[in-house]
Formats: structure tokens, sequence, C-alpha cells
């Protein structure tokens, strides 16, 4: 018999949702930063098995929305948690089950089930849960693994809907541009929270390397010069890092030229949330 299906991982913003999805299939499909509502789009991650075929779809955080794009994330959530044959719903281990989250769960449709995530962490809070997982440490990931494969519709034929050597269904130009927005993130503090957007200009893969260029959007003129930084070094650093993953992803060497522009106000305009990918 073989099994088959989709499974929605929702939750609060940094519950660790990515982390999981990342870790299950073993790849890197879904940035990851400490920096809330770091997922803007639901992104699938594909399990295989020769038997199985598991689709993991990592959503945005669910949050109080303040713009056109928060709007767009969460109806990416609803439309994930849509006809999906299992729930994993995400809560952080270190943190209170807080009543708007409680409520939240109890009104998700069935199946679900309640993962208390970051396990490795000190602390963590005592709230009832299905099961208890560190995607840093590796704890209780193969237990939730065998339990959602066992719970995945069966039949007599392989009816996958991806190829088995596909683990993700974004692009290498998609999971390149993430990549940039990750380092980007992680490498500015406060100063410039979820406004920023890159967009890929060129993607040139020639036989010996990959012409890459970007341009990371910023909301307000002065967010400019911090992205850039002192001599140009913050826009270096994010390119560096990116590179290197680039390299990785595509097995080839890599030029990577990064550009910054300013587009004020964009999470509110429908034009410049479609130019995005939004
Ligand atoms: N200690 C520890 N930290 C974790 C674990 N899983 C995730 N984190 C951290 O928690 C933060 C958020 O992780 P993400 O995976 O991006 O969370 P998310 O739910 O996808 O967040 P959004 O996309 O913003 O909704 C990051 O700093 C992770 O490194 C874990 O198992 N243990
Ligand atoms: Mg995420």
């Amino acid at each position: 018999m073989y099994s088959f299906g989709y499974v929605a991982v929702v939750g609060k913003t940094n519950a660790g949702k990515s982390s999981l999805v990342n870790a299950l299939v073993g790849e890197k499909i879904a940035i990851v930063t400490k920096r809330p509502q770091t997922t803007r789009d639901n992104i699938l991650g594909i399990l295989n098995g020769g038997n199985y075929q598991v689709v993991l779809v990592d959503t945005p955080g669910v949050h109080h929305t303040k713009n056109k794009l928060d709007k767009k994330m969460m109806k990416s959530v609803r439309s994930a948690i849509s006809g999906v044959d299992l729930i994993l719903y995400l809560a952080d281990g270190s943190k209170e089950l807080d009543e708007e989250e409680i409520q939240y769960y109890e009104h998700l449709p069935e199946p679900k089930l309640l993962i208390k995530t970051k396990i490795d962490k000190k602390n963590i809070n005592d709230f009832k849960s299905d099961f208890e997982i560190s995607s840093l440490s590796g704890a209780g990931l193969e237990n939730l693994k065998n339990y959602i494969i066992s719970q995945m519709p069966k039949s007599k034929v392989k009816n996958f809907a991806f190829e088995e050597d596909y683990y993700t269904d974004k692009s290498v130009k998609f999971l390149v541009a993430e990549e940039i927005r990750q380092n980007a993130l992680n490498l500015l503090n406060d100063e410039i929270p979820h406004g920023i957007a890159v967009v890929i200009d060129k993607f040139d893969e020639k036989e010996n390397i990959v012409i890459i260029e970007g341009t990371i959007v910023v909301e307000q003129e002065r967010h400019k010069g911090i992205v850039i930084g002192k001599g140009g070094n913050v826009l270096k650093k994010i390119g560096q890092e990116s590179r290197k993953f680039a390299e990785e992803l595509l097995g080839n060497k890599v030029l990577l030229k990064l550009f910054v522009k300013v587009d004020k106000d964009w999470r509110n305009k429908d034009k410049s949330l479609k130019d995005f990918g939004y």
C-alpha cells in the first residue's frame, strides 16, 4: 500500500514551523530567523520514502494584520488549512499557551495535533500536547514523522502529486531570493523590521557560472543606507552569505550582485505586492 497526503504546519509566528519542515525533510526549504513573521508564503516541503509521500505545507505565522501583506499572509494560512489530511498546530514550549491560542486551536478542523516545540530549551511549560519535539536536537522527530505517515490516506496505486526527487514546489530562484532576505534580516537589527522584500532581476545559468542579480526593496529612504552599510559592508556580507548558499544549491560557481531600492509603504500597494511575488 502507498500513503500520500497533505499536512498543514500552522501556529503563531516564531513557533518553529519552518524549522520543523526543514528538519523533517532534511533540506533547507524555508528560511528561519529569530524575527517574527519570517515566512510569507505557503511553502511545500516534500517527504519521500518510496511507499509514501507527505507534502508538508509551511505557512506564515498567525498574527494580527496591519497591512495588505499581512492580510495575504493570513489568507495563505486559511487556504493551507482547508482540505489537508492533517493539521499540525505548533506551540513554542518555552512560552505560555495563551487563551487566544487555545481558542484558535480549538477552532481548527480535525484531524489536528498540538505539537510542543523547542523542548531542548530550559523552562519548558507543561501544557498538554500530542507530541513534544525539538527541531534543533532532533528529539521526537522520528516519532512524529512515523505518526504523520501512518495517518495519511492509503491506496493500492501510487498517486503521488510530485516527482519523487522533488523536495519542494519552489524554484531555485525563489530559494535564493529567500536566502538573501534571511541573511538581510539576520544581519540587520531591529531598525528594519519585516519591511524588506527581495526580487531576483537576473538569473543567468551558464555552463561554469550562474550570474544572479537581486534587489533588496526597503520601505523607507533611511533604511537604504542601513542595508548598504558603511562602505557597503552590510550589503557585501549579505551577498557573501547568500552566494555560499546559492553555490551549494546550484552546484556551480555563482556571481551575485545585489542592489537596494526604496518603495515607500510597498506592503500596502497591490502592484508592488504582485511584483514582489506576494
Ligand atoms: N532552541 C530551539 N530553537 C528553535 C527550535 N526551532 C526553531 N527555533 C528557533 O525559533 C526561531 C523561529 O523559528 P522559525 O522556524 O523561523 O519559526 P516559524 O514558526 O517558521 O516563524 P514565522 O515564519 O515567522 O512564522 C528561530 O530563531 C529558530 O532558530 C528548536 O527546536 N529549538
Ligand atoms: Mg516560518
